[in-house]
């Protein structure tokens, strides 16, 4: 039976409330609503699989063949990818954080109608190989969503060198009716011309084949808009220096069995890390943060 946490209203604003449930998978599963939206996170990968303002289509695109078992990641929302990013010899691609279970912290409605749920990263024998760390992330639901992954190098003597994307999935109307605006100028690696070094050249990137980039030593805000939904989604980040966009389209598609063969038409990428040659090199005791805010409007 889903437990339900309501606090009482206060100085007349709703507070927000958590209820907590079993998930697809039977995975623990928090359910945030608030006054101006609602959110599902799973403990397994501290996994935003869902964020919807009220008044709008959800803002993230979940595939309806994504798996929901320990051990595997969840295809869709927002996956913590720590502490690398891509393939790593005999190991998972993305690192290991999307697919551990996240220890809750605490839950915090805060009087101006918001709701953050603290999440901390267990201790782990991959985690070991590692200099001693802890990894936090707070999700914050408004109306908006704030995404912040904070990571503390607890060794007194050793650098910790990793890298962390926030790999975001988003729901949109159609491929073919969306420009992604705001990396103009930005140098790229084309995952899709063997890493090949690019410049982004146009004022609004169409999708209609395969892409997969990873722009790199970009602070910009990323705007999807999307004509088919009348809306324009913001990736507004601080503490990321990589930006990587990603559709898989035909081919791939097919390929993925956690994915739809035409779910490419509703979804794009636009994640936000630091990555490849922006990996974090944190010095002893430093902490790194990641945050990212997700914000839409009408067009
Ligand atoms: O971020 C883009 C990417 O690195 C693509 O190359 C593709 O592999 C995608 O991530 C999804 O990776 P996953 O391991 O979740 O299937």
């Amino acid at each position: 039976m889903p437990a339900e946490i309501t606090p009482a209203v206060q100085s007349g604003k709703a507070l927000g409330s958590v209820m907590f449930l079993d998930g697809q998978g039977e995975l623990p599963m928090l359910k945030v609503n608030t006054a101006w939206s609602t959110a599902e996170i799973y403990l397994h990968g501290a996994h935003v699989t869902h964020f919807k303002k009220k008044d709008e289509p959800g803002l993230l695109f979940m595939s309806q063949c994504s798996r929901f078992a320990e051990g595997q990641p969840i295809r869709g929302g927002i996956p913590v990818i720590f502490p690398w990013f891509g393939p790593r010899e005999g190991m998972g691609q993305h690192g290991f954080a999307r697919v551990t279970a996240w220890e809750l912290k605490e839950f915090i409605p805060a009087a101006d109608g918001s709701v953050s749920v603290r999440l901390q990263l267990p201790d782990s024998p991959e985690g070991s190989a590692y200099p001693p760390f802890t990894a936090v992330y707070t999700i914050t639901v408004k109306d908006d969503l704030t995404l912040r992954l904070d990571v503390t190098n607890n060794s007194e003597i050793e650098s910790l060198t990793f890298e962390n994307c926030l790999h975001s999935y988003f729901e949109i109307g159609d491929i073919k009716e969306v420009s992604l605006i705001g990396l103009k100028g930005a140098k790229y690696l084309d995952k899709v011309s063997q890493f090949a070094e690019k410049t982004e050249s146009a004022d609004a990137i169409r999708i209609s084949s395969e892409v997969d980039r990873i722009y790199l030593n970009t602070t910009s805000t990323v705007e999807i808009q999307d004509s088919r939904l009348g809306r324009k989604i913001c990736i507004e980040k601080h503490g990321s220096t990589s930006t990587v966009i990603w559709n898989p389209w035909i081919a791939k598609a097919q390929q993925m069995p956690d994915f739809g063969n035409d779910e490419y038409l509703r979804m794009v990428c636009v994640e936000s890390g630091n990555v490849s040659s922006n990996q974090i090199i944190l010095p002893p005791g430093e902490t790194s943060k990641l945050e990212v805010k997700l914000s839409s409007e009408s067009l």
